[in-house]
């Protein structure tokens, strides 16, 4: 409990609307995971793995409407529709809060009430955020266990500041008197809002229980919320991982990364390095809390403190640290579930035999449904939910509350066709557009998208604001860092020939590429300029012992201004719906990058 006037009022305020049974404020304590665990045993909404194979680790599978993030009930609602932009769902705040607070009306009867105090950030660092989470789902209690800092510090913290960010969560299932519960409690899409009052920096969520819908730390407040705070007050809320390679001298570089989800995010910040003597440690997985440090440079803390992970295609060949990372104290949701008590996903890189998949139905992998198609045993956007501290290549100063200054940005998505192995940016104005210009094909973490979409710095479901502002932030970021600005690059691991085979073998191997921007960054290596930015000359990116053959490597360099012009108009028509938002530094970089291609 706490002293604190202001939550308490808040406390007794959502108690009075959603009048649960009762409320349990949680302090973070294992004694508190593991009791909210047994029930659920023991209720039948989760399953006990094998302790021996799999210590302290447990199975949930989720109501299959309720399986990713809903990105178009998700909303922006400030109180200016224009400050939501062209790339945000918009409700009046007024209007909004009338629909919720009557679904919200009793919602949560039958049920605990759950006050969690949560830090983002190391507790304490002068870069973390002191929230709390109200919600009704004992499964969002242990996720946020691992996925955040949980304690009763925070509610301390709380006294001394008098601030914190409310985030109110619901599944949007109240029961009845004597009603049975059902394992995964949530309510039916149309009634689903994930809600963003941005001029409070206030959350509500309802009816869904799912990960960025209900883990309200994630998304909801490290991207959306945070990167609102982050404009006003000249600092950076990114969609990126954090990673250290370092070099056989023993120097450090650090790399911030973004990339939309399914693109290998996760394998890139645990990636086993094949360049001999150089080294990667893993500071964070999704998301950058970057702010100029007192030399000018830009320092970057992860502010979670576990990684909710896709698991299809987490295998030893393309990350063993991963699997690592969720051999113990994991929760998995929507995978298959083996008989003697461990999991498996597609493409896990180990033979099942079979068990029940993440519909609660037996399954082996010969089955086919009605089409003929091969059923999956696991969703595709099936999650691990694993401490951060498990990860053997954790750095060992990951929760150094100062942050680590960032050299290197990447930007890039999932490109079969058009886009090379790697670019640099000309400068840092040039890197913005490329970040900005960003394009992927679909992924299964969200719900609704298009085949192909532009991702501006993949943030496009996360900015919290006008997407135009958000670009003019990321120059203004630029002049204030000046030549301090981390160096600008774009990759994309994903191309294939016309019949479908890889260009690149990618994991481990993109060691080589992140090398070669290391080595621009110390000017150890030049660069060969074309119409879209600087590119490896002939031998700067080693490939010895890779069997490429000299065709493919040719096809993975190749800059086809034709086809380029032609994404070009894409581009602009994208860049349009920005408006008179849209940065007038983008249009001179698009009109350069025109004139380039010729
Ligand atoms: C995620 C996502 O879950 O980006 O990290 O969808
Ligand atoms: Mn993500």
């Amino acid at each position: 409990m706490t002293k604190n006037k202001k939550l308490l009022a808040w406390v007794a305020e959502v108690e009075k609307m959603c009048t649960p049974d009762r409320v349990v404020w949680c302090d973070g304590s294992k004694a508190e995971y593991d009791r909210l665990m047994a029930e659920m045993v023991a209720s039948g909404a989760a399953i006990k793995l094998n302790e021996e194979k799999r210590p302290n680790s447990f199975a949930f599978n989720s109501d299959p409407s309720d399986v990713a993030r809903v990105e178009n009930r998700t909303y922006i609602a400030s109180v200016n529709k224009e400050d939501a932009g062209p790339t945000n769902n918009w409700i009046d705040p007024v209007e909004l809060k009338k629909t919720m607070t009557e679904l919200y009306a009793g919602c949560m009867k039958g049920r605990t009430m759950y006050v969690i105090p949560f830090s983002m950030g190391p507790i304490g660092s002068p870069i973390a955020k002191n929230a709390i989470e109200i919600t009704d789902s004992p499964y969002v209690v242990c996720n946020m266990h691992i996925m955040t800092r949980v304690s009763t510090e925070v509610l301390r913290l709380i006294e001394k500041t008098d601030e914190f960010i409310p985030c109110l969560h619901s599944v949007g299932a109240p029961l009845e008197p004597g009603q049975k519960d059902v394992r995964w409690p949530c309510a039916p899409l149309e009634k689903k809002y994930i809600a963003h009052f941005t001029d409070e920096n206030l959350i509500w969520s309802y009816g869904s229980g799912y990960g960025g819908n209900a883990l309200l730390g994630k998304k909801c407040l490290a991207l959306r919320i945070a990167s609102n705070m982050a404009r006003k007050e000249g600092w950076m809320a990114e969609h990126m991982l954090i990673l250290r390679f370092t070099n056989p001298e023993g120097k450090q570089f650090h790399i911030a990364a973004a990339f939309p989800s399914a693109c290998g995010k996760t394998n890139l910040a645990m990636l086993q390095s094949t360049v001999p003597g150089w080294k990667v440690e893993t500071i964070g997985d999704d998301i950058a809390w970057m702010k100029p440090g007192p030399d000018g440079r830009l320092y970057a803390i992860n502010p979670e403190a576990g990684f909710f992970g896709v698991a299809p295609g987490t295998a030893a060949y393309s990350n063993p640290m991963a699997l690592a990372a969720c051999a113990k104290d994991a929760i998995f949701t929507n995978v298959v579930v083996t008989p003697d008590l461990d999991v498996w996903w597609e493409d896990m890189g180990v033979k099942c035999e079979g068990g029940t998949d993440w519909k609660n139905n037996p399954w082996t992998p010969d089955m086919k449904d009605a089409e003929g198609k091969k059923i999956k045993g696991a969703h595709p956007n099936s999650r691990f939910t694993a401490r951060a501290a498990n990860c053997p290549v954790i750095c060992p100063d990951w929760e150094d509350p100062a942050g680590v200054p960032i050299d290197i940005f990447v930007f890039g998505g999932k490109r079969t066709a058009v886009m090379p192995l790697v670019h640099e940016a000309f400068n840092f104005e040039h890197g913005v557009y490329m970040g900005a210009t960003a394009s992927s094909e679909a992924t299964a973490a969200s719900l609704d998208q298009a085949a192909l979409r532009f991702d501006p710095f993949a943030m496009t479901p996360f900015i919290g604001y006008h997407a135009g502002d958000y670009l003019q932030h990321w120059f203004d970021m630029g002049d204030l860092l000046g030549d301090k600005a981390p160096r600008c690059f774009y990759v994309n691991w994903f191309r294939k020939t016309d019949d479908g085979k890889w260009l690149w073998p990618g994991f481990g191997e993109n060691s080589r590429v992140l090398k070669w921007m290391c080595d621009r960054v110390e000017g150890k290596v030049g660069a060969r300029e074309t119409a879209i930015g600087l590119m490896p000359r002939e031998g700067d990116l080693t490939l010895e012992g890779l069997n490429i053959p000299a065709a493919d490597w040719a096809e993975l360099m190749k800059v086809d201004k034709e086809l380029f012009k032609s994404t070009l108009a894409d581009a602009e028509k994208y860049l349009a719906a920005f408006g008179d938002k849209l940065p007038v530094r983008m249009k001179e970089q698009l009109e350069a990058l025109k004139k380039r291609l010729g």
